[in-house]
């Protein structure tokens, strides 16, 4: 099967996410700092070029991440400073809040003036940059055209879609990660009280793998370290993470530890701008005499997918100090704390390092340089994100993560622990209340008990099986709660066409995306506020909670007038539909929504850690959520923190094939893409592009912005290609390549996800890269 997305002439072309696709494409490798007045600038011009609105960002900053009120930046999920009040903005997070906030609208004149037809050829860009979402629509499949519906009626489509169906788990429900908590508990209870555990969300793309491996080996589906710990770390691993792009605040922590002479070691295929040096992103003063900090002791180029093998070559150096120095292994922790010790030390002796070597294209000396950083270290933090994550061994890589943090006791004190990035803003509250496809006896005991349902024991559905059971017929309707499923899901033809198998297709939004353009036999357009913007109930002015990557829970409220007397918000959204599709409920969903703290107060009953919710989360920075690994308490089958034991994987790939890497440049937000550049890889006006090593180039004959076909290859033998991509040669190990998602997408077999995660392995694809005819 070979599926041409690149003819973006005709009308039904597949994804694009360019601003401007005639624009001059330039590379001019970047040796700046990161941050600084390269973001400033970059602000500057997005803000005046794209919104004409250069105040708007920053006013609105002003009033973001504030102890005590403000709302929180939807921008990632990054924590706020524990230290009171401190504006710590960044380029990134201003953009994404501008980005909401909009003077631009999209309402019924724009979709009686424009056929779904010939919006399905527009870029990305183009069709988010027009603006907010103003009122509910439906498709009128007779003129091809979204038409408006009142809020009533599209509650009665939805309603009556879902009470139809012979068989609950013939609806999904997708989240995307910034939906506030107490939505997200109204969310999973309608799904449940329906009765169906289909709750499918973008951790299923993302942070799946780290969820299962650190409840695996500690009993917690999260990292145990708070800022705290970032500031009193004596060493810090960063691994597959592009920090100055997507978790740009990370830079602040990072220059500041290096001040304070902790070492920190970068374990990425790429030397990313976050790893060089920065200018911490609030700091003007230094901004203005150019001072920069070095935020890089070390720079650890793995081939795509060698982070197992860096990790287990860390661990065996250590493991051979510990015969000369007792005190390169804690001992006592490894004997009270953990279980599996012996048979994973038999296992890393077993590794050779010629092995570990070959498999992370790193020699044994530049390991053991990180072996001796990591065993000079008293305390240390491993962090991570999508670099690990999205492979088929992502869950292995976690808890070799984990093994190489027992060995030295680095687990349960200041300063010591892991420490995975999330992404989006709420994606870590989204699961701890209650999303999630494989929810446990206990949470759905204490839900059925206090909200008086029944709810559903069988497994529900993740993104993967969602899309196979729309393809199967098995789904028919599908909710989006939030982002763009359709682009952010791997193969895109093959999602698509699930997407339009559906019965209805029902996208709770802000903005226009693609998930509106390619739908269900019935599809409504649900527009919500967003986080900036005022939410007023019969209660009075309401607020929400979110969780941030280190587990802090704090209240969110928007100060904005809504973009449309017409928006609603989430919860009540939830709501609408809930007493819709389920008229005999006896769940209070209009009481609930009056007033959140209602919502709260029921979540206190049901949620582990939110006792006295409504008082702890009003404390001025919120509350922390318990977590028991971080006490050495390991809620295990042993009881003990447990060690793993897998064996590396074999990476060796076909003579002739690359191993392909997906990831987001310096100006988009997952599917929204902002502008086509990506300032810290030097790149402008260009996305349909592939970042190759020279040699690798040499070998087929490519000089700069020559147009490469780029074929993958999936397990069960099927290709997918795009054409007319351009080489660019960059710093990246042999046999690596790397390019954008949404695009790439395409190259994404549905069937490739990892049997470990069930996560698509967006960034190990096996390729060839041609020159195009
Ligand atoms: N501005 C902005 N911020 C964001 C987002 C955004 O799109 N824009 N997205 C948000 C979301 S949802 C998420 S999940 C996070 C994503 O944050 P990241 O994980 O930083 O996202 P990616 O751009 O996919 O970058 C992956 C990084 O992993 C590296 N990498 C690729 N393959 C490998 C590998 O095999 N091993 C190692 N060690 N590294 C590898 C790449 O070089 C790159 O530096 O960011 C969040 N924040
Ligand atoms: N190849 C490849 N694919 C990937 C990845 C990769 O690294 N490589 N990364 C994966 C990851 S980590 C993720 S998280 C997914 C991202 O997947 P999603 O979360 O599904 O996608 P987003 O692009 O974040 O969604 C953007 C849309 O969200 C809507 N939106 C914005 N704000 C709000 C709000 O406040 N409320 C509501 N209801 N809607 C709002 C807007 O309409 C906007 O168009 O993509 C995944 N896909
Ligand atoms: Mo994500």
């Amino acid at each position: 099967m070979a599926i041409d997305f690149t003819n973006r002439s005709g009308a039904d072309s597949g994804p694009s996410g360019a601003k401007d696709a005639t624009a001059v494409p330039k590379f001019r490798p970047y040796d700046h700092p990161a941050a600084g007045w390269g973001a400033a600038r970059s602000v500057t011009e997005f803000m005046i070029g794209q919104e004409h609105e250069p105040l708007l960002g920053p006013l609105a900053i002003m009033r973001m991440n504030h102890e005590n009120g403000g709302f929180d930046c939807p921008g990632c999920a990054w924590p706020d400073s524990i230290k009171g009040i401190h504006l710590d903005i960044c380029e990134n997070g201003i953009k994404h809040v501008t980005w909401e906030m909009t003077h631009k609208r999209v309402g019924a004149e724009f979709f009686a003036a424009h056929t779904v037809t010939e919006l399905a050829g527009w870029s990305e860009h183009d069709l988010e940059n027009q603006g907010r979402l103003t009122e509910p629509m439906r498709y009128d499949a007779d003129s091809d055209r979204y038409v408006p519906i009142t809020w009533s009626q599209a509650f009665e489509v939805v309603g009556r879609a879902l009470r139809e169906l012979d068989d609950p788990d013939r609806a999904s429900f997708y989240t995307s990660g910034r939906l506030g908590n107490e939505a997200t508990f109204l969310y999973q209870l309608l799904a449940r009280e329906l009765g169906t555990n289909n709750l499918p969300d973008c951790s299923n793309m993302c942070h799946e793998a780290s969820g299962r491996a650190l409840q695996a080996s500690l009993g917690t589906g999260k990292g145990t370290c708070d800022l705290e710990d970032w500031e009193s770390t004596d060493a810090l691993f960063i691994m597959g993470v592009n920090a100055a792009s997507n978790a740009p605040r990370m830079l602040t922590a990072l220059a500041e530890a290096n001040r304070r002479g902790a070492r920190i070691v970068h374990i990425n295929p790429l030397i990313e701008a976050g790893s060089r040096r920065t200018i911490i992103p609030h700091e003007f003063a230094r901004m203005a005499t150019f001072r920069a900090t070095p935020i890089g002791t070390m720079n650890l180029q793995t081939r795509i997918g060698g982070d197992f093998a860096v990790l287990r070559g860390i661990a065996k150096a250590v493991l051979e100090e510990s015969h000369t120095d007792p005190k390169a292994l804690d001992r006592e922790f490894i004997e009270r704390h953990t279980t599996g010790f012996d048979v994973y030390r038999a296992k890393v002796e077993a590794t050779p390092w010629t092995q570990i070597e070959q498999q992370s294209a790193l020699s044994e000396a530049q390991i053991r340089k990180a072996a001796r950083i990591y065993c000079d270290a008293d305390r240390s933090i491993i962090s991570w994100c999508l670099g690990i994550t999205q492979h088929e061994h992502g869950v292995d890589t976690v808890r070799e993560i984990v093994n190489l943090l027992l060995l030295r006791g680095n687990l349960g004190r200041e300063g010591a622990g892991p420490s995975p990035v999330r992404g989006h803003s709420n994606v870590q509250g989204n699961r701890t209340c209650g999303i999630d496809h494989r929810p446990t006896a206990a949470f759905l005991d204490r839900l059925g008990t206090v909200c008086g349902i029944d709810p559903p024991r069988a497994y529900g559905l993740d993104t993967v099986a969602t899309i196979e059971a729309m393809h199967r017929g098995d789904v028919q309707v599908f909710v989006g709660m939030g982002g763009n499923f359709a682009l952010a899901a791997p193969d895109t033809a093959y999602t698509f066409d699930a997407l339009r198998r559906c019965e209805l297709t029902v996208q709770v939004s802000t903005k226009l995306n693609r998930s509106h353009l390619v739908h269900g036999r019935q599809a409504l357009i649900l527009p919500c506020l967003g986080r900036t913007e005022r939410d007023e109930q019969r209660g009075g002015l309401q607020q929400t909670s979110v969780e941030d990557s280190m587990a802090m829970v704090h209240l969110s409220k928007g100060m904005k007038k809504p973009a449309s007397h017409q928006l609603r918000s989430e919860p009540a959204i939830i709501a609408g539909i809930a007493e819709a599709a389920l008229p005999h409920s006896r769940t209070p969903w209009d009481h609930y929504v009056e007033d959140y703290d209602r919502i709260r107060d029921t979540m206190a009953e049901v949620l582990d850690g939110f006792e006295d919710f409504n008082r702890r989360v009003r404390l001025p920075l919120g509350f922390r959520i318990r977590q028991p690994a971080r006490e050495l308490v390991f809620l295990t089958p042993s009881g003990k923190a447990e060690f793993s034991a897998a064996d590396l994987p074999d990476l060796t790939t076909e003579p002739g094939t690359l191993t392909l890497t997906t990831m987001r440049s310096h100006d988009q937000w997952n599917t929204t893409i902002y502008s086509d550049n990506d300032r810290y890889r030097g790149v402008q006006n260009l996305r349909t592009l592939v970042f190759m090593n020279e040699h690798d180039m040499r070998d087929r004959g490519l000089e700069l912005f020559d147009e490469v076909d780029i074929t993958s290859f999936a397990r069960d033998g099927s290709t997918r290609s795009v054409q007319r991509y351009k080489a660019i040669p960059y710093d990246i190990p042999r046999g690596c390549a790397a390019g954008y998602m949404p695009e790439l997408n395409v190259l994404c077999a549905i069937g490739d996800y990892s049997t470990q995660s069930d996560q698509p392995i967006m960034k190990n694809l096996k390729v060839t890269i041609e020159r195009s005819q």
